[in-house]
């Protein structure tokens, strides 16, 4: 598909997908605002200030006044169609950006002059670098800029494995940039808001600069060209149309991040970044080859499932080969997906019923109820097999949630389903013990945007507390207690009468029963009740736990032929255990889990602070294995101090801290802590 068009080298054609990623409140939904008006999809550009704009429309979006889902927008640019899939900065919803990235073309990676957004920076162009997505930076908010551009490539560069390569410089007036230097084309334009910049000589101060960017642009192309690093050595100026062969083919495989520089929300730099994606982007078929889609009947990769009020479910999808449309069967490696019924053209949350879309295209798609985030969707017989699978961070948040009124449990399962299909980086987590539904999510804004989109969305009033931790008792020492169970009140009485030993057993043993019983004085028969009737009392020990590590052997009792039954006996084991257990020295366990925090290097001591704060007990640290700059600390910490942790490593490492954790034991707590958390149980009781 690939067409020479005379200048400016090889460009492709046809339907464009493009990622819009970048850190926390860098500009994105703003530049998309400013491409869509800029591209006519819009009449006016809105703000996400205002509560106005196409990518933060959603109610969770506008209260928040941030990305809290990853939106879609279609609009044309010089008769080629654009998507752009305007993704969340926050690191809490990354997954929506994991889950669409393989789907796209290029990415355009908005980011600041600043210095404490380069580690999420990092993490984000790592997933591009991984996926070998091509990328440009864009260098927003030169508005505001304090730092000259070269020293904030310098600040930026790390964060890149591959180097940035500057584009465009800034023309400076009085402390304000007025303009831009392309320095490909070494034209000087100067802004106009919302409105084209007009073309302007360039001349004095400005040419100077520009002569030195361009050679400093151009020696990082000569790296991967000969003849261009010749032409360098030999001072003879290379034709324009080499040059932008080189920066589209360097793009393309990848070998430089080129940046360009803009004011989003003046829609400043905004035509020279489309005309950037138009010409230097690959299309569809590099993305399908990257992606190994074989030739044959249509494919489709699920980028979001959405479930609208007025459409119900929807499918967005990146068409990589073929043609998908109305009536077209689509097959999952593992299911049928559903018969598609609706297609659809999106801006943001408006949607427009369309014809068929064509490889290349990003649509919605209606009715597709069996397809989840992330699958390969085929037309045909043969399902086409799964291209990728993001898999989510793991959760690191909890709350339990409960809906306020009982008659709305089953309204709850529906909506924690249709919540899930949305967003697959939460688990829901049902503990019977506690009788409790447990969300987990990836940091407090996630669950609270999905606690708020159960009640708005979902429509179920929600109540929300503190999971429980779960915690354990066991004894210290053991005794022998009898245990009688004896009712003689009119004709059928009630008999039973054991003898228990009870002893504390090693950590982890969990519970043992053994019958040792002679000479019949308890039958047979009534012994497995004996066991029952003591796992009944352990289900709640004296300090209100469960009791763990205890052996209780029958060694004695007695029976009464007409008045001992399977019950009594039950009963008898049951107040044998129940008055036996206080005299034993309970004492409580909680769940100690090895946890692994990953931070910045310059963070590792802040998290050594951190874990002693909470009752760590520090292993050790290393190096992050691939991770140029980064640690791993590992601890063990009580379950309890888990619970809230990844909110202060998110604080001390500019939120790209997280960490990962695993049970390892169970442990003795004395004292206050011990006390406060019996004295709650009891409260609650
Ligand atoms: N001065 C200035 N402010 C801008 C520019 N672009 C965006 N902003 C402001 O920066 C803030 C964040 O903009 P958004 O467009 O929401 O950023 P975002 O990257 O989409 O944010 P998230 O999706 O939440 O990560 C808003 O207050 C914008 O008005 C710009 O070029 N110059
Ligand atoms: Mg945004």
């Amino acid at each position: 598909m690939a067409a020479a068009n005379g200048n400016n080298g090889n460009r492709a054609t046809g339907p464009r997908c493009i990622a819009l990623v970048g850190p926390f409140q860098s500009g994105k939904t703003t530049l998309l605002e400013a491409m869509l008006a800029r591209t006519g999809a819009i009449q006016r550009q809105g703000t996400v200030d205002a509560g106005n704009s196409v990518g933060d429309a959603s109610k969770e979006a506008r209260h928040h006044k941030m990305s809290v889902e990853l939106s879609v927008a279609t609009t044309n640019f010089m008769d080629d169609s654009y998507t752009f899939i305007d993704c969340p900065g926050s690191v809490e919803f990354v997954h929506d950006m994991r889950a669409a990235l393989p789907a796209v073309d290029a990415a355009v990676v908005v980011c600041e002059a600043d210095e404490r957004k380069v580690p999420q920076l990092q993490l984000m162009l790592r997933e591009l670098e991984d996926l070998n997505i091509p990328r440009f930076l864009f260098l927003n908010k030169i508005d505001k800029a304090e730092t000259k551009v070269m020293e904030a490539l310098r600040i930026l560069q790390p964060a890149s494995r591959k180097p940035l390569v500057l584009r465009q410089i800034p023309i400076w007036q009085n402390d304000i940039v007025t303009g831009f230097v392309d320095l490909a084309l070494e034209r000087a334009h100067v802004y106009k808001e919302h409105a084209p910049s007009e073309v302007v000589p360039l001349e004095g101060e400005s040419l100077d600069r520009s002569k030195d960017a361009r050679f400093s642009m151009l020696e990082k192309l000569a790296d991967h060209d000969d003849a261009l690093m010749e032409q360098l050595l030999e001072d003879i100026p290379p034709p324009r149309d080499k040059v932008f062969d080189d920066l589209a083919r360097d793009l393309r495989e990848g070998l430089v991040v080129p940046v360009l520089i803009g004011v989003a929300s003046r829609t400043n730099g905004v035509l020279r970044l489309l005309k950037a994606l138009r010409h230097e982007s690959p299309n569809v078929e590099v993305t399908a080859n990257r992606l190994g889609v074989k030739d044959g009947e249509a494919v489709a990769y699920v980028l979001k499932t959405l479930n609208t009020t007025h459409a119900g479910k929807m499918s967005v999808v990146r068409v990589l080969a073929g043609q998908v449309g109305d009536g077209v069967t689509l097959l999952s490696p593992e299911y049928e997906a559903g018969r598609v019924s609706g297609t659809f053209k999106m801006l943001g949350q408006a949607t427009e019923k369309r014809g068929p879309a064509a490889a290349g295209e990003t649509v919605a798609l209606g009715k597709l109820d069996q397809a989840k985030t992330g699958d390969t969707l085929s037309s045909g017989k043969q399902a086409h097999p799964a291209l990728l699978k993001v898999v989510p961070y793991d959760p690191v948040l909890a709350i339990a949630v409960a809906a306020k009124e009982r008659k709305d449990d089953v309204k709850l399962g529906q909506a924690l389903h249709k919540l899930l299909d949305e967003d697959p980086s939460i688990t829901v987590v049902h503990n019977p013990e506690a009788q409790e539904v447990v969300l987990w999510g990836q940091g407090e804004m996630h669950l609270r945007v999905a606690t708020e989109r159960l009640a708005d969305r979902f429509g179920v009033a929600i109540a929300t507390h503190r999971p429980s931790v779960g915690y354990r008792e066991t004894i210290r020492k053991g005794i022998v207690q009898r245990g009688r169970h004896k009712k003689q009140s009119g004709g059928h009485g009630q008999y039973g009468d054991v003898m228990l030993d009870i002893k504390p057993l090693p950590r982890g043993t969990g519970f043992q029963f053994e019958d040792k019983i002679t000479g019949g004085v308890v039958p047979r028969n009534y012994i497995p009740s004996v066991e029952e009737g003591v796992l009944d009392g352990l289900k709640h020990g004296p300090l209100g736990f469960p009791v763990v590590d205890v052996s209780v052997a029958l060694i004695d009792g007695s029976y009464h032929t007409v008045d001992s039954s399977d019950q009594a006996f039950r009963t008898a084991g049951r107040i044998g255990i129940s008055e036996g257990l206080p005299q034993c020295q309970p004492v409580l366990l909680e769940p100690i889990h090895t946890v692994e925090i990953v931070c910045p290097t310059d963070a590792t001591a802040k998290m050594n602070a951190i874990l002693s704060g909470r009752r760590g007990q520090i292993l050790g640290f290393d190096t992050r294995e691939g991770w140029d700059g980064w640690d791993v600390v590992r601890a063990k910490m009580p379950e309890s101090e888990i619970g809230d942790l990844i909110i202060e490593v998110r604080s001390a490492t500019a939120g790209v801290g997280s960490f990962t954790y695993k049970f390892d034991h169970m442990a003795e707590l004395t004292g206050k802590t011990a006390d406060q958390i019996v004295a709650a149980r009891r409260a609650a009781e």
